[in-house]
């Protein structure tokens, strides 16, 4: 099921324009939208939970705070499914509890829904020494999470992990978009959840996205 989520209210305030992405993205196709009809992030959240815990999904942001409800509500469904988070920054800065795009790993980790060894990263280049901190004390890197119980993977993709595209975010180096479809690709048969985020609404970020889907669908 595509899922749009056109929010931005887990930027804090920084920026807006990623709130069209989705239906851009998604024009012409089946979908499903959950708009946030109050700036309320909360509950805004927790409606994303409720609704992404009966079913399989892409989803399209908006900001990268909605893989806080998602994942959560894949790990429910799939309690030893592994995390595979593309993003050229770990997003887990030091946190006030409400999830953002910046925090939404640590909060998972911290509230114990994810194990440490249940999330992988590719392509983070840019990190804070408090999230250097996080990481080096729960093992975290860029790797993608293997093992004998690892079915089933969610693959969370803020497109900032790409060299290059049209997003806030721009950090040196990166990933090509062929190496991101290539890697997505390669995941494919066991990838139930996914999410896509934090990207401008754009033609070529459009496309970027429609490709991933199309590898998914
Ligand atoms: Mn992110």
């Amino acid at each position: 099921m595509l899922l749009s989520l056109p929010t931005s209210l887990g930027t804090l305030g920084r920026y807006d324009d990623v709130e069209r992405t989705p239906e851009l993205a998604l024009k012409g196709m089946k979908h499903t939208t959950i708009k946030p009809e109050l700036p309320d992030q909360e509950r805004y959240l927790q409606r994303i939970y409720r609704f992404a815990q009966k079913h399989d999904f892409i989803a399209v942001g908006g900001d990268h705070s909605v893989s806080y409800p998602l994942v959560k509500a894949f790990k429910k469904r799939y309690p030893d499914g592994k995390i595979v988070v593309f993003d050229a920054h770990p997003d887990c800065e030091v946190h006030t509890g409400l999830a953002t795009h910046e925090d939404w790993v640590r909060i998972l980790i911290e509230e114990g829904v994810v194990k440490p060894s249940d999330v992988g990263f590719v392509g983070v280049r840019k990190v804070t020494e408090r999230e250097r901190e996080f990481m080096d004390q729960h093992n975290l890197g860029n790797r993608i999470p293997q093992g004998k119980d690892c079915q089933y993977y969610y693959l969370s993709i803020d497109l900032d992990v790409l060299e290059q595209g049209d997003f806030f975010f721009k950090e040196k180096g990166g990933i090509s978009v062929e190496e991101l479809l290539a890697t997505v690709r390669s995941l494919k048969a066991r990838v139930r959840c996914c999410d896509i985020v934090e990207a401008f609404p754009t033609e070529r970020m459009s496309e970027t996205i429609r490709q991933i889907i199309s590898i998914l669908i």
